[in-house]
């Protein structure tokens, strides 16, 4: 779920901790991937800009600062984290509690409501569902299947054509649940005889809770829907459902937070164990592909190692760089951990789709360059040259890598155009200490090399 947005925030995290140095160029270019997913992913506009603007105005402060990696990914975290919201709001339940589902036709609601019995059910209380769905003939019924599915009391009247009048029937029997969950109509879109009814309902039963359901699929039109519920009837929080199958969860999400209508729960699939509470802190962690912020900033602070860093700029200056600060250059970037790894922790993630598979092939090509750099000799890697001249090299060392000798004229690619930038580099005068780097030396480098990027592994 949000995979678009998840893949472009950690591939933001790896821009950032494999490049040798924070500058504007960097900053921009995450802010551009970032605009874009969340566009894609359906949130506001406005507040795109407003995130875009916080992390250009932040993010220059640490531009030429090689040790403050770790507050630029900060800072991306903490302004994703704003949009989506940055507390946990938990369904708080008594003793006793009647919740009434509200929402449009077709949104998940029973099947929410399914999801929720069971849910509770397993955490020791005695549920009981009650069919307030006259309108559409088929509602009861379906009610009742999910019922027994999940093995909770249910009851409905198919015969009965007033809402309220079923309440009153059952309203005896139902008190010796602790948990009822109340289905109640909806419409195709959100009117006036909508609200009407939902506000009968609403004062006549007395609720301890009112919960909103919403697909993921509206995107940013749930901060009006979520508005206009709340003023209806007292919605104290938002379910949204097919988080697994929508590209506009991101849009919804931020929706509701800017409506202040906090998410309780998400729905993650079709069968009745796919539901989750929400906890947005979580939730952000895992979209950026860590476990938590700190754990992150740890691995980026041990991944770059400032002194090496300094030292492979200056042997980049003069023209020392050979394979086996290349060979670093990977190992900080693995120390990073398996990306295909961190994506399991995303939920829903490994059952909607695979997951993407570049972030695993770039491990892998990672691997792959360190055992062929391990399979060459002393004097290969000192002059890497010697393989271009001499392509029977190649050759031999794919063999005894085990790897093939088109990775092996890529990795030299790679590492040739680390080497064309220290030319250009020298050219500027004295680069050793980066953070010393004017914003003049800065420009004509990123001219001189155009889009191509310092550590680009694609
Ligand atoms: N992929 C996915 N489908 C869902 C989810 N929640 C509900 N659905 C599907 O949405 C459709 C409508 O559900 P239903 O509960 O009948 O909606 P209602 O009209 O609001 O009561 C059904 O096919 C459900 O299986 C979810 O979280 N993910
Ligand atoms: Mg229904």
């Amino acid at each position: 779920m949000l995979q678009g947005l998840g893949n472009v925030l950690k591939k933001s995290i790896e821009k950032i901790s494999s490049a040798i140095f924070v500058d504007k160029t960097l900053v921009e270019s995450i802010i551009k991937d970032l605009q874009r997913a969340l566009i894609m992913a359906d949130v506001n506009i406005q507040l795109v800009k407003e995130l875009s603007e916080k992390i250009r105005k932040e993010g220059e402060k640490y531009v030429k600062n090689v040790e403050k990696k770790e507050h630029l990914i900060k800072l991306l975290h903490d302004e994703i984290q704003n949009i989506i919201g940055n507390e946990k709001k938990e369904l708080i339940l008594g003793k006793k509690d009647t919740i009434l589902f509200v929402g449009l036709y077709g949104v998940g609601k029973s099947t929410t409501i399914a999801k929720i019995a069971a849910w509770y059910k397993k955490r020791g209380k005695n549920v009981a569902l009650l069919g307030l769905d006259v309108h559409r003939p088929a509602a009861s019924e379906q009610l009742e299947q999910l019922g027994k599915k999940v093995d909770v009391a249910v009851f409905i009247d198919k015969d009965e054509k007033k809402a309220i009048k079923i309440y009153e029937k059952y309203k005896k029997q139902l008190e010796k649940y602790d948990l009822v969950l109340i289905d109640s109509a909806g419409r195709d879109a959100l009117e006036e005889s909508l609200i009407k009814e939902i506000k009968d309902i609403s004062s006549k039963i007395n609720p301890t809770h009112t919960i909103l359901v919403i697909a993921a699929d509206i995107g940013q039109a749930a901060r009006n829907q979520a508005q206009a519920f709340k003023e209806a009837c007292n919605v104290d929080g938002v379910i949204i459902t097919r988080m697994d199958s929508s590209a506009k969860a991101g849009g919804a999400l931020t929706a509701c937070n800017e409506a202040n209508a906090p998410v309780y729960f998400i729905g993650t699939g079709e069968k009745i164990q796919d539901i989750e509470p929400f906890n947005p802190q979580t939730f952000v962690s895992r979209l950026l592909g860590m476990g938590d912020l700190e754990s992150l900033i740890e691995k980026v602070k041990s991944a770059t190692d400032e002194k090496k860093q300094k030292e492979t700029l200056k042997r980049l200056e003069e023209g020392k760089f050979t394979l086996a600060d290349f060979y670093d250059q990977i190992n900080s970037m693995q120390s990073m951990g398996p990306l295909s790894k961190i994506t399991e922790l995303i939920p829903g993630f490994g059952k909607a789709k695979i997951p993407e598979e570049l972030l695993d092939t770039q491990g892998e090509k990672l691997k792959h360059w360190k055992h062929a750099i391990n399979s060459m000799t002393k004097e290969e890697i000192e002059s890497p040259e010697l393989l271009e001249k001499q392509t029977s090299r190649i050759s031999r060392i794919a063999k005894g890598s085990g790897t093939s000798t088109n990775e092996i004229r890529q990795l030299i690619k790679q590492y040739k155009l680390i080497k064309e930038m220290a030319s250009g580099a020298g050219s500027l005068g004295d680069i050793s200490d980066p953070s010393q780097l004017s914003q003049k030396q800065m420009m004509k480098l990123a001219k001189k090399f155009g889009k191509k990027k310092l550590m680009k592994f694609k």
